[in-house]
């Protein structure tokens, strides 16, 4: 059997046939499991109006092998390793794994990002792996997918993410001010690199179709995610489609722990060129 598997940080609009292994958003008084069942609104609510300090867990390696089992032929897809441990949980859930099942295949695919740009990869599995190619040519394929792909992101708040100590200091500084935002890509090593900021939402997007272009996207694939913020999603939806016709877009609500880090009014977009 072959299976497709993400951690919650994915993208999740409806994707048959993906397994996604939770990670966990935390306060000292609740928990939340990014799961299907998550209510990602009254999480926002809970921790907007909590005083205290709170926090994020990776899947455990356990976490990751249970989603293994059963399965003969495993892509997995992560958040980046750059700001996670999730990567490393699914790599040594492979080792026992592998262990137990002498003839069983996994590739861990480390995104070096997270949301919108899992799904790409999800997507691109999926594509591959339905044309019936073998698992070394769907691996192959695949990392070779990666270095195509891309995300960008415009964020209203840092206040998660530095909290955390996912970025740094001098960088959530520059964006506590009211009605800055901040708009980035995810370095090559897999954590926040800061291209703009930009005074209010509207500003953002040319500056985000103009990095779009810098990368060479010339119509191919657009994924994009909001957070509590279906208007600014779908007026860059509309930018994209009027500057690229014929491009593949769509736009689908953050999971729980994308919500957390990228806080409310952010979008996240991934695209392919
Ligand atoms: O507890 C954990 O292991 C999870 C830690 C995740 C930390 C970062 C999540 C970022 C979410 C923010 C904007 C996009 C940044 C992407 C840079 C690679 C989304």
């Amino acid at each position: 059997m072959i299976q497709l598997i993400a951690d919650s940080s994915s993208d999740r609009p409806d994707l048959e046939g993906v397994k996604y292994v939770p990670l966990i958003i935390s306060t000292d008084e609740r928990s939340f499991v990014d799961n299907e069942h998550l209510d990602v609104d009254e999480m926002l609510d809970y921790l907007a109006s909590y005083k205290g300090r709170s926090y994020t867990a990776c899947p455990s390696v356990d976490g990751w092998l249970s989603a293994y089992q059963g399965a003969e032929e495993i892509y997995a897809v992560t958040i980046t390793s750059g700001l996670s441990g999730s990567y490393n949980a699914a790599m040594a859930a492979r080792e026992l794994y592998l262990q137990e099942h002498k003839d069983a295949k996994i590739a861990v695919f480390d995104s070096l990002s997270t949301g919108p740009e899992i799904l790409l990869i999800l997507e691109k599995i999926k594509e591959l792996t339905s044309q019936g190619l073998p698992f070394e040519q769907v691996e192959a394929s695949v990392r070779k997918y990666m270095c195509q792909t891309r995300l960008l992101y415009s964020l209203q708040s840092l206040h998660n993410l530095s909290q955390n100590g996912r970025v740094n200091k001098v960088v959530a500084a520059a964006v506590g001010v009211l009605g800055i935002r901040i708009v980035g890509t995810a370095s090559v090593e897999g954590t926040l690199a800061p291209l703009a900021k930009c005074r209010g939402d509207r500003k953002a997007l040319p500056e985000l179709i103009e990095h779009m272009k810098q990368a060479g996207f010339h119509g191919g694939k657009v994924r994009i995610a909001h957070v509590r913020n279906p208007l600014l999603a779908d007026r860059f939806a509309d930018l994209v489609k009027t500057t690229w016709p014929g491009s593949d877009v769509a736009v689908s609500r953050s999971s729980g722990l994308c919500s957390y880090y990228a806080e409310s009014g952010a979008i996240l977009t991934a695209f392919d060129f």
